[in-house]
């Protein structure tokens, strides 16, 4: 039940663009080189996202930390999606940090973005297995399909139901 207003990456050779433009999304390279500090670079960026006047920002592997400012102003707008269940392993390399812990379920989470990383209140959260002859390869793939199904799913839920922020948790329903 939503329109893609815009894929905009800091990287100009992003895939995301590619086929955002293959489906006629409109795109934008917002370059953090451009910019003396994360500061002006996360003002650049707020300021072309807010040209498209969207209703949530979804990071899909965006990797440059964002400020305190930039997450204060999309509170409650701005989500991503991380390949564990949250709170465990956190930060990068997720799938191989399972993997060396020897956990038989891992997953990926949906949750909000606060100036923390990977710390916000959880949105959405699907357990996938791991298997005895996983690599971080196979595990990795087998969690990104489950990924793509999650991001989806939970944007969808944000947009149809009522929702709130209390607390870590975030509620649905009145
Ligand atoms: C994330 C966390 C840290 C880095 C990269 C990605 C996960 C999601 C995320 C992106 N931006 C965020 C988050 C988050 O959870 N919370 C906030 N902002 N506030 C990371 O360490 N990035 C470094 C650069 C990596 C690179 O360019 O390859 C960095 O110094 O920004």
């Amino acid at each position: 039940p939503c329109r893609v207003a815009a894929v905009i990456s800091n990287r100009a050779d992003a895939e995301g663009l590619a086929l955002a433009k293959a489906h006629g999304i409109p795109t934008a390279v917002v370059k953090h080189r451009d910019y003396p500090d994360r500061n002006s670079f996360d003002a650049a960026l707020a300021r072309k996202i807010d040209s498209y006047h969207p209703d949530f920002v979804a990071l899909a592997g965006f990797m440059r930390i964002l400020t305190p400012d930039f997450v204060a102003h999309y509170f409650g707008k701005l989500i991503n999606i991380h390949p564990s269940l949250l709170p465990a392993f956190p930060g990068v390399g997720a799938q191989g940090q399972a993997l060396a812990h020897g956990v038989k379920v891992t997953g990926c989470t949906v949750h909000y973005v606060d100036a923390g990383v990977d710390t916000g209140p959880i949105i959405a959260q699907r357990a996938v297995p791991v298997l005895d002859d996983d690599d971080e390869a196979a595990l990795s793939a087998r969690i990104l399909a489950e990924e793509h199904r999650l991001y989806a799913e939970a944007l969808a839920r944000l947009l149809v139901e009522p929702w709130r922020i209390a607390g870590r948790r975030v509620l649905f329903g009145a």
